[in-house]
């Protein structure tokens, strides 16, 4: 062999050795789920925020030392169990009361535990349901993962039951009605994919903060709203999302999570989401929630069921785009025509039934309504 190659195989074999420790540094820096994180027990004043002062702080002598309320309620369990509780505490509404307030005033409320657990529980539940902070249940001090209060409210789901309660944050309402909805699967594509290691396995995830910071129309609205295929309603901080991850590829998808937060606070086979005006619809969810139908020799879904699904706001025109940028305006009368189907070549296109071929649009990537 002559020098040259000898030269040549040398820099091919430190090449391969640079290629494989890449790898393996890439796969020891792939995002993976933590443990369960310890609760911090250390809790001795509950903070609230959102009041007119600001914030507040009651430590819970003097929580225990107020009126304290005994009730009998159930709880929805994640698998749909139902589970009797008697609990002992005492009413949110009485300690917001001495606030000058009432857990009827807001858009929602932010229950925030030591251990980084942490719901909102939205107005439509403040409105009919009596919380409970409670400090004993079923006659027993609490266990030592829901010290020194645990969150209870009446024929709910136990994700609204925080153990460790730490903070409580009253959020103001606003309401914005969506009028743009973003196909997931295009809007996705051409954004930045991570490796996440999901209890065995390899999957790949999209930052919740690419997400907003592409497409979002109002990129500081606070709120978001999750619906899973499932029927599960669920409503999330815009910093909580921005920091977590979309799943996108294997099992659950698309699902949230992220390796800071416990596991009660994923939401798994997302069906939609918002996110103040702009909406973010699943297609491959939408296969599994809505029928699938046989239209035009394609297998599809129509459009009418997205736009009642996510209560899309109705107007005279519609705006639909592909990811290339190709544009179609279609009239309300039309709309209804709408369906979405699996190309086989990849991608998903929306079509309307019995209209000309150049409203066709492969790629679909967003639709809005416009004047
Ligand atoms: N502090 C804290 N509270 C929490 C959780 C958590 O991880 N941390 N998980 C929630 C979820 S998702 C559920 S379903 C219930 C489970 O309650 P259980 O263990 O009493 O069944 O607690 C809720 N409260
Ligand atoms: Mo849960």
């Amino acid at each position: 062999m002559n020098k040259r190659y000898q030269i040549v195989i040398l820099m091919m074999l430190i090449a391969v050795l640079f290629i494989a420790v890449a790898c393996s540094n890439e796969t020891e820096q792939a995002l993976k789920d933590k443990p369960e994180q310890e609760n911090n027990n250390t809790v001795e004043n509950i903070v609230i925020t959102g009041v007119e002062s600001g914030e507040e702080s009651i430590s819970i002598k003097e929580i225990k030392d107020m009126e304290a309320v005994t009730k009998e309620m159930e709880s929805i369990s994640s698998s749909g169990e139902i589970n009797n509780n008697k609990v002992k505490g005492v009413l949110l509404e009485k300690i917001l009361n001495q606030h000058g307030t009432s857990q009827k005033n807001y858009g929602g409320i932010r229950f925030i535990a030591g251990d980084g657990y942490s719901i909102v529980i939205p107005k439509e539940v403040l409105q009919l349901r009596d919380i409970v902070l409670a400090y004993e249940i079923d006659d027993e001090e609490l266990d030592k993962k829901s010290l020194p209060l645990r969150v209870t409210v009446p024929d709910e789901r136990a994700m609204y039951w925080v153990r460790n309660l730490a903070k409580i944050e009253l959020i103001e309402e606003e309401i914005l009605t969506m009028d743009k909805i973003f196909f997931l699967e295009t809007a996705i594509d051409p954004l930045n994919h991570e490796d996440y290691t999901y209890y065995e396995s390899k999957d790949m995830a999209v930052k919740g903060m690419e997400i907003i910071e592409n497409y979002s129309e109002n990129k500081d609205y606070k709120g978001m709203y999750f619906k899973a295929i499932d029927g599960l309603e669920k409503k999330e901080d815009l910093e909580v999302f921005k920091d977590g991850y979309v799943k996108v590829t294997g099992k659950d998808t698309p699902l949230f999570l992220s390796p800071e937060l416990p596991k009660g606070m994923h939401i798994k086979d997302i069906l939609w989401f918002s996110h103040g005006n702009t909406g973010y619809f699943s297609i491959e969810s939408g296969f599994k929630a809505f029928d699938k139908k046989e239209i035009e020799e394609n297998s599809g879904i129509y459009l009418k069921e997205i736009i009642k699904e996510t209560d899309f706001q109705k107007k005279n025109k519609y705006l639909c785009k592909a990811s290339d940028g190709y544009e179609v305006e279609i009239s309300d009368e039309d709309i209804d025509k709408g369906y979405i189907y699996a190309r086989n070549k990849g991608g998903y296109t929306l079509a309307f039934e019995g209209l000309q071929k150049n409203t066709k649009i492969k790629n679909i990537l967003s639709i809005e309504s416009i004047k």
